[in-house]
């Protein structure tokens, strides 16, 4: 079972959720507005979470949410589906499954976020067919993020912009390559980690179309 989580509900995300979305300044081109991504925290206990979860999504607005459940048995993911994904498709925000596609089809998930050591972008969007919505890990690579758009992804992710303890990271992505592709290309980025209130906006600015958060919103130990 996962312990890591908050045992008693303090409702921390709240006022950390609402102080994300007044930081986010209101648009970065043609009025189109830069939203949260949430990510589950790397462990939790499903039927706290639960309601933590439901209280963030009704505190303030968010995109998406993504079940990122790295140490997670089998049994655990699929249990973790089963009781987050009312939670977040009742509230019209779109549930995504990281790295299992077969499990967002399944579950009838929103779609699946893949890493660039998980199943393929190709292999994702052929099992996640024409309908569900498939996200790509690029790091800070303009390369791996063009091959991603080819291989169907609908957004692609860059980072980490800044350091995070919540994942070993070995690539840094600097604020040019939001600027670089949001100007190139029609397909929404993600921009994530360590992204914070403080240091957020220049991110924002550049032409991040989501920003992908966990350790700012969620109370997790690191
Ligand atoms: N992917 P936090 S950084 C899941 O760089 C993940 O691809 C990253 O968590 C990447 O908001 C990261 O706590 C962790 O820093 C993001």
């Amino acid at each position: 079972t996962h312990s890591n989580g908050p045992k008693k509900r303090r409702s921390p995300c709240l006022p950390k959720l609402s102080r994300f979305t007044k930081a986010v300044p209101d648009s970065h081109t043609a009025g189109e507005r830069c939203r949260l991504y949430l990510i589950t925290p790397p462990a939790f206990e499903p039927s706290t979470f639960r309601d933590t979860l439901a209280a963030a999504l009704d505190a303030d607005d968010v995109a998406a949410v993504q079940l990122r459940l790295k140490p997670a048995d089998e049994a655990s993911l699929r249990r973790a589906i089963e009781l987050l994904r009312p939670v977040v498709q009742q509230r019209g925000v779109a549930f995504l499954i990281n790295d299992r596609p077969d499990l967002a089809v399944e579950f009838d998930c929103d779609g699946a976020h893949v890493g660039q050591t998980d199943t393929s972008a190709r292999d994702a969007r052929r099992i996640l067919g024409g309908e569900k919505t498939l996200g790509v890990t690029c790091h800070a690579s303009r390369h791996l993020a063009m091959q991603a758009g080819e291989d169907g992804a609908d957004y692609v992710a860059f980072g980490a912009f800044f350091p995070t303890e919540t994942k070993a990271t070995t690539h840094r992505a600097d604020v040019e390559i939001l600027r670089w592709w949001s100007e190139l290309m029609e397909l929404p980025c993600v921009a994530i980690g360590g992204i914070t209130p403080e240091n957020c906006a220049p991110l924002v600015q550049a032409g991040a179309d989501f920003l992908a958060v966990i350790s700012a919103v969620w109370n997790h130990p690191a």
